[in-house]
């Protein structure tokens, strides 16, 4: 604390000795003090950004943005410029509500003053896919990267550097649109930085799934893993097996009506998600929390009859059968159907808590299955401890919950960290939170924070990190809200940016200044009141 304070002390007083010379040459004595203050302020303003840029390197005076502006376009190809104007007509919807600018989008590189341009031309290689770098000036703001991909993430950087009302749902007037000036270089640390909703103990809608995955872009979230089957409820459509979603679909936990998504459905959520370049991963839950599938359809069941319905929060009770044909005809034409909707490199295969499912059974089932998963061109990614079955090679990817991955870092499989404990979004905050569980502790959004990737996995086996938020007690997005924010934007520093560069009392006053963003979007964070 005390270093920080003499650190933020020094700071103000270097600001204090840049700024009273350039204000004294215009203003009267008497209002050196106010002036000094707002550009004290502004100055702090740019460094709210989360995650936290490789480098931010702040100049002097700032772009402002009016009605004039276009936003130009330009890839290296045709296909790619149409694609970078997918960008630049993202940006636009971000900027149109609170300005009320309607910004023209201009294809070429011929930028006036005042302007926005977007390119993938001269970006260098080493900011790979996702790295981007912003540039604004007085007179323009340039967003460089190899991708549009990088385009997308400097987009959502460069909304953050403008003031927080851009993010209001209504017309803000006399609002003065401005950046600083500044140079952003970046690129994430990890590949794989997600959010998991479990869709199947309570069902939420389309609507609702698309505006989370909007929040979660904008800090660079770039994976959403549906959890699409549980015990209580089947939440994809299947074509051939309708009664899935049918029976399956028709209830959740407590006995609400559930629900599911058309096929349709789903690709139209992987549209709006791959437009903000968020992947969905689809996971089935197998062989243990299957209880709906098994309650679809009778010929899953050793006795040929349907298991109930299931509406409590019990788990480890259900198994598919693993030494019977029929399941494994069953779960091809599932994997099938979805590797044909989902462009996901990834099937999640589940393989949690299979306490129903004897340990050779479980490696036996674990290992057909994720061969099925292969033989579709997907990687198959599975909880552990599938790690442990013989039959998984590092071909498969484990998540990894629990503190044991001993199996999956001796075979070299990769790694996606979601330690319960550190990254479980349905932890209480403390005590007197009023939904989620505790099982694994209490997680403040201090503990969320005070980790990284390497302290749970090898970094050369660890793709990044995945916040799931389960659902047993989440039946509202008031709630969902509540356990999310604000702890992803810690997960989503943890995998974008560098360990060395990240520390909580500085991290602490970023996400303060971001309490205003979440508010005028509307979200209902936990206002914790040791930060915000
Ligand atoms: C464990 S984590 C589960 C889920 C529960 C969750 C509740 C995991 C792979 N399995 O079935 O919903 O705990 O926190």
């Amino acid at each position: 604390m005390k270093k920080i304070n003499i650190k933020y002390f020094r700071m103000s007083i270097m600001l204090a000795i840049l700024l009273v010379p350039l204000t004294l040459k215009f203003t009267s004595l008497h209002e050196v003090k106010a002036s000094a203050k707002i550009n004290f302020a502004d100055a702090s303003a740019s460094n709210n950004i989360i995650p936290k840029p490789l480098s931010y390197k702040a100049g002097s005076g700032k772009f402002i943005l009016t009605n004039k502006a276009s936003i130009y376009v330009k890839g290296k190809d045709d296909n790619e410029t149409a694609e970078v104007r997918k960008v630049g007509e993202f940006l636009r919807e971000k900027l149109r509500t609170a300005t009320g600018y309607d910004l023209n989008i201009v294809v070429g590189d011929n930028v006036v003053p005042g302007s926005i341009y977007l390119t993938t031309i001269g970006a260098e290689a080493d900011k790979g896919n996702e790295g981007y770098r912003v540039q604004t000036t007085e007179s323009s703001i340039k967003i460089t990267a190899n991708k549009p991909e990088g385009l997308s993430r400097g987009v959502q950087t460069l909304r953050q550097l403008f003031p927080a009302d851009i993010e209001k749902s209504t017309l803000v007037p006399a609002v003065q649109w401005s950046v600083p000036v500044v140079t952003i270089d970046d690129k994430p640390e990890y590949s794989h930085r997600g959010l998991m909703l479990d869709v199947a103990r309570h069902f939420f809608t389309v609507d609702d799934v698309k505006r989370q995955i909007d929040l979660a872009a904008q800090y660079k979230i770039n994976k959403l893993h549906l959890h699409l089957s549980d015990d209580q409820g089947w939440r994809l459509e299947i074509k051939k097996w309708p009664d899935l979603t049918a029976i399956g679909g028709s209830t959740q936990v407590g006995g609400g009506p559930g629900g599911f998504y058309t096929q349709q459905q789903f690709k139209d959520l992987v549209k709006f998600a791959a437009d903000r370049y968020v992947e969905i991963i689809p996971e089935f839950d197998m062989p243990g929390h299957s209880n709906a599938a098994l309650a679809s359809y009778g010929f899953l069941n050793p006795d040929g009859n349907k298991k109930p319905l299931y509406t409590g929060t019990k788990v480890g009770f259900s198994s598919f059968m693993t030494h019977d044909e029929k399941t494994y005809g069953f779960i091809e034409d599932v994997i099938r159907e979805v590797s044909q909707i989902s462009p996901s490199t990834y099937i999640h295969i589940g393989g949690d808590e299979a306490e129903s499912t004897k340990k050779a059974d479980y490696d036996y089932f674990v290992g057909r299955v994720s061969n099925i998963v292969k033989k579709y061109g997907k990687t198959p990614i599975g909880w552990d401890p599938i790690d442990t079955a013989p039959t998984i090679d590092s071909a498969v990817v484990l998540q990894n919950w629990k503190d044991s991955n001993a199996a999956a870092v001796q075979k070299k499989m990769k790694i996606v960290v979601s330690v319960a404990k550190k990254a479980y979004l349905d932890m209480k905050y403390n005590e007197t939170t009023p939904y989620g569980l505790n099982w694994a502790g209490y997680i403040p959004v201090e503990t969320g924070y005070r980790w990284d990737v390497t302290d749970f996995a090898p970094r050369q086996l660890a793709l990044g990190v995945e916040s799931p938020l389960w659902t047993e007690t989440i039946s509202t997005v008031k709630a969902m809200d509540y356990m999310i924010y604000p702890r992803l934007l810690g997960y989503a520093e943890i995998g974008w940016t560098p360990k060395a560069s990240r520390n909580w009392e500085e991290y602490k006053l970023r996400l303060k200044n971001q309490g205003q963003r979440m508010s005028n979007q509307n979200i209902n964070f936990y206002n914790d009141p040791g930060i915000f």
